[in-house]
């Protein structure tokens, strides 16, 4: 199985700050010098950031500590410390982070390439020249680094498309949205062929471009775990509208269409109040093109159609009713 992490752990910890220096000018033939000891560099921040580069979380390893460099000691002769590197964590759009012990959401990583600061770098430790003054010409001491700042967050990947696609597995999803857009999903006769959620985009001959995400098939009781579950739901909790594919061929259209909203519901209600069609595939396998009117007809359901993804029938039109919803 392909890996795929769609919800991770990890711990983060910025750098903490360089100790400042404790030391005294030497030069030949000054007895005494003054304090020079200069102060610790600040600890790397932990920045995130959005790259479209990536479409899911494997490049992390679970719980493992992902950690800035600290900054350097200062120096004598007031030498600064340098600074302590950032550390860039890279993440598909669609990220969220959660910090685990509060629950707070940090960010919701959706613009792309704008780094956000999560966790803040510890400020370098003064060293002793800082701490001259009239009463304290030879301060012995200087200051150690501040601590960087260290948390466990959750990542948790909602992809950002505009319309997503459910059905039970091989009712031809990823087959239509290899036909309709520059996705290379893979396809297969046999169930569960789709395990990572794919995104593709349309380029409709109206000019309209939007995303559209062909997630894993779902069965009776995903809810319960079966097959894969519903956790890759989460994925279309943010699309403006469903697509429900129902093979043509399937023994109770009405029946598929019900088990589909149920486990839909049992995930979010809300999914259920998104605009919808529902599509019915393969309908090149209906030996006439006028029976596919009396199943339809005879299932008297609103806003359905047929599709087949191997000859195009209908498949433009499919896209215009998604446009329509999407209020294009
Ligand atoms: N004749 C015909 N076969 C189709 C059509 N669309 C898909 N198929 C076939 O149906 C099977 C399943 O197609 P997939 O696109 O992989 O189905 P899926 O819904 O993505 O399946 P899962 O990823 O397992 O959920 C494959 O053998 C496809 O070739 C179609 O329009 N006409
Ligand atoms: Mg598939």
């Amino acid at each position: 199985m392909p890996k795929f992490t769609d919800s991770i752990r990890i711990k983060i910890k910025a750098g903490q700050g360089g100790p400042g220096s404790v030391s005294f000018h030497r030069e030949k033939y000054i007895a005494k010098g003054g304090p020079d000891g200069g102060d610790g560099g600040k600890g790397g921040n932990v920045y995130f950031v959005a790259d479209r580069g990536r479409t899911n979380l494997s490049s992390y390893f679970k719980d493992r500590l992902y950690a800035a460099k600290r900054g350097m000691h200062g120096q004598g002769r007031n030498k600064h410390g340098s600074d302590g590197e950032d550390l860039l964590l890279k993440v598909p759009p669609g990220t969220e982070i959660i910090r685990e012990d509060t629950g707070e959401l940090l960010s919701d990583m959706i613009e792309e390439d704008k780094p956000v600061l999560i966790a803040r770098g510890g400020q370098g430790g003064h060293g002793n020249a800082f701490f001259k003054s009239a009463t304290m010409q030879i301060p012995r001491f200087a200051q150690p680094g501040e601590e960087g700042e260290e948390f466990t967050v959750i990542l948790n990947l909602k992809l950002i498309a505009d319309v997503g696609i459910v059905g039970l597995p091989n009712a031809g999803k990823s087959t239509f949205l290899k036909a309709v857009t520059n996705a290379k999903p893979k396809i297969g006769s046999y169930p569960f062929t789709t395990l990572i959620p794919n995104i593709g985009v349309v380029k409709s001959p109206r000019g309209k471009e939007y995303k559209i995400a062909d997630i894993p098939g779902i069965i009776e009781g995903a809810h319960q775990g079966s097959g894969l579950g519903l956790s890759f739901l989460r994925h279309i909790e943010r699309v403006n509208c469903l697509l429900y594919f129902i093979d043509i061929e399937s023994e109770d259209i009405a029946y598929t269409y019900s088990l589909l909203r149920n486990e839909l519901s049992s995930y979010s209600e809300a999914l259920l109040n998104k605009p919808s069609r529902i599509v019915l595939t393969k309908a090149d396998l209906v030996p006439d093109k006028g029976f596919i009117d009396d199943i339809i007809k005879d299932l008297e359901m609103d806003n359905i159609m047929a599709v087949s993804s191997v000859d195009g029938y209908n498949t433009d039109k499919v896209l215009k009713e998604v446009e329509s919803m999407l209020k294009y």
